[in-house]
């Protein structure tokens, strides 16, 4: 049975202008192909389907100034953040459909100005191999997939950071990292300086999926809005091939669907992103499969016999 009574809509953001690969442009659909809408439906979900926002194509050119296509990726982001703010204001519970993780950014961003309005806090789990925390300054690539979560704290180009009017959409603290296991040079120093929690693999390692979880879920209250942003690359790639920055040794099936069980335990779990599915590097749709699989368990589905 569904956690969530809040119903729910799918919004496409079909882009991989802030990703190294081409192919997560290719996300929306194949996780539409797979079966969302109908898996959400089946745990007793109200689902619209709201189809694909419009953006610039990818223009496919190098850094300039350490962004790559930032007018095209402000862009996209504008369209997110319009879309993600329309559902949260109609009380549904927006799943982004990404797209690479740029647009995080935009859909923090609503999020996060939709709790200032109804003054309720805000705290994010973001599942990720990666800490998404570069700076124009120091990221190795200039793809602003890997900065959605400094623009968010205010580093970044203004357009980003204000991108709400308002800048910092959150603070650090707000932030929950999970599943972290490829951190530039420049981003680890960074990490620290701002005091990021991050719960790397090896303290998933130490501790176990089910602590990790608990400390990081551990203080919301019903005035805790809980948005999850799900970097498909969170998964061990073994289980997830269909991904542009895959990283060896993530969690494994149990490993992450007891997270997800665990957030849909919670109980005020009220945004979501689903991203960096890429299409054309997976094997049969199976990464968008195992995506669909999780998903369900964030929305209820349980492994309990007698639940
Ligand atoms: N993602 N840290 C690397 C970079 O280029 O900044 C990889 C970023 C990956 C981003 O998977 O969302
Ligand atoms: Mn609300
Ligand atoms: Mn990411
Ligand atoms: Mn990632």
């Amino acid at each position: 049975s569904p956690v969530s009574a809040l119903p729910v809509s799918l919004i496409g953001a079909p882009t991989d202008v802030g990703a190294g690969d081409r192919g997560a442009r290719l996300g929306p659909e194949a996780l539409r192909i797979a079966g969302l809408r109908e898996a959400l439906h089946g745990l007793g979900l109200d689902v619209a389907d709201r189809g694909n926002l419009d953006g610039p194509p990818n223009p496919w050119t190098g850094p300039v100034d350490g962004y790559r296509h930032l007018d095209e990726v402000i862009a996209w982001n504008r369209q997110v953040m319009n879309a993600v703010s329309a559902e949260l204001g109609l009380g549904r519970m927006p799943i982004l459909l990404g797209g690479d993780h740029c647009l995080g950014l935009g859909s923090i961003t609503a999020v996060a100005q939709h709790c200032r309005a109804h003054g309720k806090k805000l705290r994010v789990l973001w599942l990720d191999a990666h800490a998404d925390f570069n700076t124009n300054d120091i990221t190795p690539s200039g793809n602003l997939h890997g900065m959605p979560v400094a623009c968010l704290i205010g580093l970044g180009p203004r357009e980003l950071t204000h991108l709400g009017g308002e800048a910092p959409a959150m603070q650090a603290g707000q932030m929950r990292q999970i599943g972290t296991r490829s951190v530039d040079a420049g981003e680890k120093q960074l990490i620290r300086r701002h005091g990021l929690p991050v719960y790397d693999m090896r303290r998933i390692g130490d501790l176990g999926i089910k602590r990790v979880m608990e400390d990081a879920l551990a203080d919301l209250d019903e005035d805790t809005h809980l948005h999850v942003s799900f970097d498909v690359d969170f998964l061990d790639p073994t289980i997830a091939p269909g991904v542009g920055t895959g990283v060896a040794g993530g969690p494994n099936y149990r490993e992450a669907q007891l997270a997800m069980e665990m957030i849909a335990e919670s109980g005020r779990m009220g945004s979501l992103d689903i991203v960096e599915l890429n299409p054309i590097l997976d094997r049969d749709n199976a990464t968008a499969l195992i995506a669909i699989d999780l998903v369900e368990s964030l929305f209820g589905k349980s492994t309990l016999v007698r639940d």
